[in-house]
Parts: structure tokens; sequence; C-alpha cells
């Protein structure tokens, strides 16, 4: 089993589902990092835009000003951006970033893979039923786990074909983004089914109102304490890398189950 790496997160926005409008200011965005990495994480994630249920995007403008400020103050440290737009990971990457995390898996921005080939960069492909804005209204499949699994490898055919290495890209089930709390459980009991693609799989489970709604109907956000459980049965189904807002809980929760396999 591969030992677990810890993806902490940093959303510079003011509408993200679970630390939306935390670290809008860069100074304390920079500092929230910097206190993941001191906690443990491997790499630690910036994103400008939400894509919680219902998000409408922002302008690149936008986008920009709320991430490069961040970036600069986090040069030399290992970051990855969350971000669907080349411009942004293009400027990114000149920044020193090392992982280009998009949630459209290449169908959004038709620039962004040249831009991922060219600086040399990871990239994580994530599966979504949808987009934002309607994702959550009936998500079906037939059979999830082979869809999103199809999905995958598809949109990895097309990275590589782009001139992305395929060992520089892991792949993500995307929890949350077009599925039902059943069909998030089942894609992470039958990780198999992904893992057999070949490639390391990132999982972001952390806060997801699936976890909530366990316990209440209504949640829209999941506890710390299901966060973890949650994040210990997906490495124990072989998910490797994590995604995660509470770095420390998560970085000592993996440890002691990786202690165990
Ligand atoms: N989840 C979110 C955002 N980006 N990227 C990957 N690869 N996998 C995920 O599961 C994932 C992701 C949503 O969580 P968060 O960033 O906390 O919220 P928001 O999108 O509202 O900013």
């Amino acid at each position: 089993m591969q030992r677990p790496a810890v993806m902490g997160v940093v959303n510079v926005t003011p509408d993200s589902f679970s630390d939306g409008g935390v670290h809008v200011d860069p100074d304390a965005a920079a500092a929230a990092a910097r206190l993941m990495i001191e906690d443990g994480a491997a790499i630690v994630d910036i994103g400008g835009e939400s894509t919680r249920p219902g998000s409408e995007g922002v302008s690149l403008e936008e986008e920009l000003r709320r991430v490069i400020p961040v970036l600069e103050r986090l040069e030399g440290l290992p970051v990855s951006i969350d971000t669907a737009k080349s411009e942004v990971a293009r400027r990114a990457l000149e920044l020193g970033v090392e992982l280009v995390n998009d949630v459209t898996a290449l169908r959004g921005d038709p620039e962004l893979a040249g831009v991922i080939a060219n600086g040399g960069a990871y990239l994580c492909l994530m599966h979504m039923q949808g987009e934002p804005r309607t994702m959550q209204a009936d998500p079906r499949y037939d059979d999830v786990a082979s869809e999103v699994a199809a999905f995958l490898e598809e949109r990895l055919a097309f990275a590589v074909s782009a001139g992305i290495p395929e060992k520089r890209v892991c792949l993500d089930p995307g929890i949350g983004f077009g599925k039902t709390p059943a069909q998030n459980f089942e894609l992470v009991r039958r990780l198999d089914v992904l893992l057999a693609l070949g490639r390391p799989v990132l999982i972001g489970l952390s806060r997801k109102s699936s976890l909530g709604k366990l316990f209440d109907p209504e949640a829209r956000t999941g506890t710390l304490p299901a966060s973890l459980g949650a994040a210990v049965a997906a490495y124990e189904r072989g998910a490797s890398i994590f995604r995660v807002h509470d770095v420390r809980e998560h970085v000592e929760a993996l440890t002691a189950a990786g202690a165990i396999a």
C-alpha cells in the first residue's frame, strides 16, 4: 500500500462550501498554507473559484486577483493550483506551482493541456457529471464505478495525447460532483475499478455534505470525525492522496492507518 499523502485545501474565495471567506486576505491564506505544510501536508491546493453545487464561476481577472498574491507568497513551497483556466495555470506554473488540479478534466479550456505539458507539471483529472450550477439536480448512472473509470481512462488518454506524461497524472472520482451520497460511497467502496487504470487515486471527501447527511438530511457540510473515518476507509481501499481542510488531523489518522496497513 502506498504511503498516504495529504493535500491541504486553501480556498481564496468568499463562497466555498466549507472555508469560504476564511482565506480571502493573501497574507492569511499564505499563513494557512504554511501551517498546513508544517502539519505534514505533502502539497497545498490553492483555489480561487468555488465549485460547490450551484456556483456560477468567476472571471479570469477575479480568479487571478485572488490567487496570484497567495502564490507569490508561497514560492519554493509545494503548491498546486485548483483551476480550469489555462491563463491561471500558466501564471501559477511560472510561480513554481507543481500540480494543476482541474475539476473539468481538460474539458473546459482547450489551452490548458498544452500549458501543463509545456510546464512539465503534474495533473489531477477529476470526474464530474454536468456542471457545478446544476450537477446535484438528479445525478444518474447505470453503474457509477465503471462509468467514472471509463471517463477517467478516456481523459487520461487525452492528456497523454496532448503531451502530458502518464506518470504525472493522478485520477479523482470527484466526490460530490454530480453524485448522490450513495453514489459517492459506492465509488469509494469500489475504488479497485479506478485503481485498475494504474494511476494514483486522489480523494476529496473532506467536510463533504454526503458525510453530514449521514446524521442530518439537511446538512451542507460534513464533520471532521466523519471526514477522518471516510479518509481512512478510502485509504484502506487504495486511495493515496487525500484533499483535506484539516491537515494535522488527517495526517495523524492516516499515519495510524498506514502503520497498521
Ligand atoms: N473538491 C472541491 C474542489 N476541488 N478537486 C479535486 N481534485 N477533488 C475534489 O474532490 C475537489 C476539488 C470542493 O471542495 P472545496 O474546495 O472545499 O470547496 P469549493 O469548491 O466550494 O471551493
